[in-house]
């Protein structure tokens, strides 16, 4: 199964990937809805939205912080330093993730396309201003803006907020060109990012699904490899540099 998804892969005219939290499990960031998962403490509508912010700000951004904390100390795994070479092999056009860690980046990815955001980003809930950190903010006090004082917010994309149109609109446009998508690491059940693999499916291009489990895309993958995406991905990349050795 692995060397067929290698063949595919180097036989592939446009080849994206879309990732989810399981890519970053194995650098010790905990997912949203596994056994362990982040959803299990808390509720996402408790912590993940405009509302939730809008009432407790301070639970809120202490949740983030936290979570800023795990990201910021992690490194990046195998997965990631994989999807990374298969770009500079020029095999991997565009990297389309849901994560809002920076794993992907520090392993070397170029052209990552953020659908929820970054949680190296913050931004005023008033102005335009929006900027990078290196490390969480300390909270509290409540973060705030230094042009017009007002409160600070991870810049992610809460539910029921729009995702960025101008990257969504790429993404779109990438599915719509793709013969060839891995899905690694994603429960497939948060949209507009579930649909993606479809368009591919739609026009006849091939999925390829690495998840240990079922997930509502494994009845339409052409391949699902049942394993961890570092495992998964480096035995893809050993495949791959086999062949053209
Ligand atoms: C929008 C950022 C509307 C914040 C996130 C009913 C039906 C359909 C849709 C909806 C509905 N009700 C509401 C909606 C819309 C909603 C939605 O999709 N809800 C779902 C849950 C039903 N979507 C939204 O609200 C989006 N916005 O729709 O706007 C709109 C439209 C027009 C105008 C105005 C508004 C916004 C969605 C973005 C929300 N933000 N995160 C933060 O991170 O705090 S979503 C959150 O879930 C994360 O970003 C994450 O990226 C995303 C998806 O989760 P996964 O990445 O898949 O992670 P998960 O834990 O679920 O799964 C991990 C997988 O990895 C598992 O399958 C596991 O088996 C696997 N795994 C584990 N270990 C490994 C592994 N795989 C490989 N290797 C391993 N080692
Ligand atoms: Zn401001």
């Amino acid at each position: 199964m692995v060397e067929d998804v290698a063949d595919a892969i180097l036989s592939s005219r446009y080849f994206v990937a879309l990732t989810g939290a399981g890519v970053s499990a194995e650098s010790g960031i905990p997912t949203f809805r596994g056994k362990d998962g982040l959803w299990n403490k808390y509720r996402p509508e408790e912590l993940a939205n405009p509302e939730a912010f809008a009432k407790d700000p301070e639970k809120v951004w202490r949740w983030y912080a936290w979570r800023m904390e795990k990201v910021f100390s992690a490194e990046p795994n195998k997965a990631h330093f994989a999807f990374a070479e298969l770009e500079k092999m020029g095999l991997l056009k565009t990297l389309i993730t849901q994560n809002v860690d920076d794993l992907h980046e520090r392993a070397g990815s170029k052209n990552v396309l953020h659908l929820h955001g970054s949680l190296r980003v913050v931004k005023c809930t008033t102005c335009k201003n929006s900027f990078e950190i290196e490390n969480p903010p300390a909270v509290p006090p409540l973060p705030k803006c230094e042009k017009c004082g007002s409160l600070l917010r991870p810049g992610v994309v809460w539910f029921g907020e729009m995702l960025p149109p101008d990257i969504l609109e790429r993404a779109f446009r990438e599915v719509e060109v793709a013969d060839l998508i891995i899905v690694a690491g994603t429960s497939a059940v948060v949209q507009p990012a579930a649909s993606l693999p479809l368009i591919v499916k739609r026009h006849g291009g091939i999925v390829i699904e690495i998840n240990p489990a079922e997930t509502p895309l494994s009845s339409i993958a052409d391949y699902s490899l049942r394993g961890k995406a570092g495992e998964v991905m480096e035995e893809i990349l050993q495949w791959i540099r086999k062949v053209l050795s």
